[in-house]
């Protein structure tokens, strides 16, 4: 007979990137699942907003600003917390859709950053704290841009990649401990930030992106996914789930309505 699911009360539940988008969404359904919800992102005003809507709902959540990317300040966000139960490794993004030949160097970097190392600084920082409580769960936020390229992928598929082999890596790596290690990894979707960041604020650019694509997914639909694989019995480990909108068969065979 399986375990019951541990009791979310109580749980810490740390998100990054949670000013927008799937980590806004995300910081939202663990509330609601009964989570202590940490909302962290560089937007201040943001997520101090949404821990006041979700706080007055009847939730407990609390904002802390945070650069994924700035070592010392994840170090110090980390001494906060004795034990947590949840790491939602959320914040990253795509920097343009340039060939290989013409992408912007600089642009790589700061998605490496992003993507791999914001990861990878919250990670180190917070296993212990996941260990101490006996019951954690890393949760990586990869994309399906981690297991196959596009042309004008670029840089974001080469992060990407990364962030998935920091998944499969650190699971080998910690296999015995109370830790699960869940990857997620969404194809198209709909949210108000990623496509228009990718293109530097292009309305007509980012709405290509989406076009005659009837339904993509939307932040929700993968905030109930990572909230579902988070509440599985400790037990089940959901290594990978790839999700996509019906109207995306691969990166590159996507259904458009004339
Ligand atoms: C987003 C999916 O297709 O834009 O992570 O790379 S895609």
């Amino acid at each position: 007979m399986a375990t019951a699911a541990p009791s979310a009360a109580s749980r810490i539940a740390v998100v990054t990137g949670a000013s927008s988008g799937i980590g806004a969404a995300t910081a939202r359904q663990l509330a609601t699942a009964g989570y202590r919800v940490v909302l962290t992102a560089r937007r201040k005003d943001r997520i101090e907003a949404l821990a006041e809507e979700l706080t007055k709902a009847g939730h407990s959540a609390v904002a802390y600003q945070l650069d994924v990317t700035d070592r010392a300040a994840v170090d110090e966000f980390a001494t906060a917390f004795k034990t947590i139960g949840v790491l939602v490794n959320n914040a990253g993004g795509a920097l343009g859709a340039d060939p290989v030949a013409t992408g912007d160097p600089a642009d790589w970097r700061t998605m490496y950053e992003t993507n791999v190392i914001g990861t990878l600084n919250l990670t180190q920082a917070l296993l212990p704290k996941l260990v101490a409580g006996g019951d954690g769960v890393i949760v990586v936020v990869s994309s399906t841009a981690g297991h196959g390229t596009y042309e004008g992928g670029g840089g974001y598929v080469a992060a990407k990649h990364g962030a998935h082999v920091l998944a499969e890596t650190l699971r080998l790596e910690i296999v015995g401990q109370p830790v699960r290690v869940i990857e997620i990894a969404p194809g198209m979707v709909k949210t108000d930030e990623f496509a228009l960041t990718r293109f530097g604020g292009d309305t007509e650019k980012a709405a290509k992106v989406y076009e005659g694509v009837a339904e993509p997914l939307t932040a929700d639909d993968v905030a109930e996914t990572i909230t579902w694989a988070v509440t599985r019995p400790s037990h089940v480990n959901v290594d990978l789930l790839v999700l996509r909108p019906r109207a995306q068969a691969s990166n590159t065979k996507i259904h458009r309505e004339p």
